[in-house]
């Protein structure tokens, strides 16, 4: 049977790209996956089999690595979490939520910075400066002068990925930049604010010609963490875990206890304080959630 990697499900066909022939063939699916309850969805890896018309059958879903629930997506390697350094202005509230977002996936992360050539790459890499030190992999873009886009196609090469991060940043026009004749639209309002509630979204992967599939729909449309558990929130955190069995109190929370391992390491500067800030709006709104409930 040929093994391949479904790009896109629409109208009760599945799309699947063919890794031996690289070649996408339309199938339907094997009645008996759909009686075990064995949905087949964008980014699953399937067993298939041709027949005569060139058609093709699903016979067999193989098991997901991971799955996101919006957008609805299977086995993805990583995030690309990108934001322009200027227009809009960096956000680094909302990249920390992203960040947590893509942990608690955990799902490898790529920090993508672009419009540098607003700015300059010496100031956007002083800005970033703490979330490589953290070990993020932090690249640096313009897809309006066509800074880094090796470095781009880089991280894209033989991952399964999915952009994340605010409109306006410039994430169609980085995947213009990188895959001639894909012609995005670019300046248009993300979906999400245009989007009904109960439209269905299809989620379609586009092969790149450099290696790698990418979703053509940004990651993580909910940015809300109040589902995780306020003691669970430090995890993700990286530069936290070192600090976490050292503070007094057990549990910590690390925000009004005394001899605390982690608020020593802010004061030491070990740990960004506007990082640390984060955890704690964050953690005030996970406590607060819980309460109103
Ligand atoms: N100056 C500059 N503008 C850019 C760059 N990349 C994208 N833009 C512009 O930013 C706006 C939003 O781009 P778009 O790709 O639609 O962003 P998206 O919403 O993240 O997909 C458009 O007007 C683009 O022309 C860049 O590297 N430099
Ligand atoms: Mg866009
Ligand atoms: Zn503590």
């Amino acid at each position: 049977m040929r093994e391949g990697r479904v790009l896109k499900a629409f109208g009760g066909y599945f799309f699947v790209y063919d890794f031996e022939s690289k070649e996408v063939y339309r199938c339907k699916i094997r009645g008996k996956l759909k009686n075990e309850g064995s949905d087949v969805i964008t980014g699953d890896l399937v067993k298939f089999d041709l027949l005569d018309d060139g058609s093709g059958v699903v016979e067999e879903r193989l098991e997901r690595k991971n799955s996101l629930f919006r957008p609805v997506i299977a086995n993805i390697d990583q995030v690309i979490i990108t934001f322009a350094i200027v227009e809009p202005d960096l956000d680094f509230k909302l990249l920390d939520r992203l960040l947590v977002l893509a942990e608690i996936a955990d799902l490898e992360v790529t920090i993508c910075i672009n419009k540098v050539e607003l700015s300059s790459l010496e100031v956007a890499r002083e800005q970033l400066l703490p979330y490589q030190k953290i070990g993020y992999r932090v690249i640096y873009t313009s897809a309006k002068e066509g800074i880094g886009l090796d470095d781009l196609v880089e991280a894209l090469k033989d991952n399964v990925s999915v952009f994340a991060g605010p409109s306006g940043v410039g994430k169609s026009s980085l995947l213009n930049a990188i895959q001639a004749g894909l012609e995005l639209k670019v300046g248009e309002i993300s979906q999400r604010i245009k989007r009904g509630k109960h439209t269905t979204r299809h989620v379609e992967l586009l092969s790149l010609d450099t290696g790698g599939w990418v979703a053509d729909t940004p990651g993580f449309s909910s940015l809300d963490l109040s589902f995780i558990t306020a003691e669970g929130l430090q995890y993700f955190f990286p530069e936290l875990i070192d600090y976490l069995s050292q503070c007094k109190f057990n549990p910590c929370s690390h925000s009004h206890e005394p001899q605390c391992a982690v608020k020593e390491a802010v004061e030491k500067e070990e740990i960004t304080a506007e990082r640390y800030q984060n955890y704690l709006k964050f953690l005030a709104e996970i406590e607060n959630k819980k309460k109103s409930w």
